[in-house]
């Protein structure tokens, strides 16, 4: 773009040419091998396991006995650099959110980009799943998705709702049920086998899921969406000088997506309803 930012659509928008960009750069991250830390394993592994940095609710551990919960400004930085990682491997992707909203969400389930088999010059495709690691004895393998019933996947109508909630601390919370609903949902329950679930459903191994960055992507939208109508002001004061781990980032530096360097297109796809310019 003209002026330097990045441009985050939705999935469904692609042009073929962006999707085969997109597909390329995880393509290659997945070929390092996971010390490299241009890899997939490496940059999934910051999530879950084996680092174990994220947030998501509130907790304590800054030494003040209070509650923080750095959910949303810490998968920013998270999905920031991740996507810096990215664009390393391939300069003309960058990562789309995925509007579980959608009508075509809510008819299909998971988009094609994510759950076809192939890519469109008949490769194996990469959004398809991502490598996992060896965990406690278990061996390398590929994420699994057991998803849902699509029409049971959050309406436009719930991220509307959140659209009201004038404090930061209500909307953060209420935001992550829906995140958490939507995990769970991609994840799921091999129906054959009641024992195995989806990565998704996963905190330990979400990440590797390639459909995790563009939930996320779709979280870190309707947040910013949120800032557009309601300001960062009732963020509480505490929050903004506090690190997020591992990133040389605060939460104070993550509030303008602009200053971090990208953008959300405006889509005719659009949680809420909301079109922001
Ligand atoms: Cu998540």
């Amino acid at each position: 773009m003209a002026d330097g930012l990045t441009l985050r659509k939705e999935v469904s928008t692609l042009q073929p040419a962006e999707l085969a960009a997109l597909r390329d750069g995880y393509q290659k991250m997945m070929a390092f091998s996971g010390g490299d830390n241009r890899s997939w394993i490496y940059w999934a592994g910051y999530h879950g396991f084996p680092n174990f940095y994220c947030w998501h609710h509130g907790r304590t551990g800054f030494g003040d006995q209070q509650t923080y919960d750095l959910f949303l400004p810490w998968h920013r930085a998270y999905l920031l650099y991740f996507e810096h990682t990215v664009r390393d491997q391939d300069p003309a992707a960058s990562v789309p959110w995925w509007d579980w909203t959608s009508g075509q969400s809510h008819t299909s389930g998971v988009p094609a980009a994510f759950s076809d088999p192939t890519a469109a010059d008949g490769s194996a495709n990469p959004l398809l799943q991502g490598p996992v690691p060896p965990i406690q004895g278990d061996p390398a393998r590929q994420t699994l998705r057991f998803p849902g019933p699509p029409d049971q996947l959050p309406t436009a109508n719930q991220v509307t709702a959140l659209m009201g909630l004038g404090s930061f601390v209500d909307f953060t919370s209420q935001v992550q049920d829906l995140h958490d609903a939507v995990h769970g949902w991609a994840g799921g329950t091999d129906p054959a086998n009641q024992q195995r679930s989806g990565d998704m459903g996963n905190i330990g191994t979400s990440a590797f899921d390639p459909i995790f960055w563009s939930h996320h992507v779709m979280i870190d939208r309707i947040w910013y969406l949120w800032q557009i109508q309601n300001g960062n002001d009732s963020i509480p004061q505490a929050y903004l000088s506090k690190p997020l781990s591992p990133f040389a980032l605060t939460v104070a530096d993550v509030l303008d997506i602009q200053q971090l360097g990208y953008e959300y297109a405006v889509s005719s796809v659009s949680a809420a309803g909301n079109s922001n310019a």
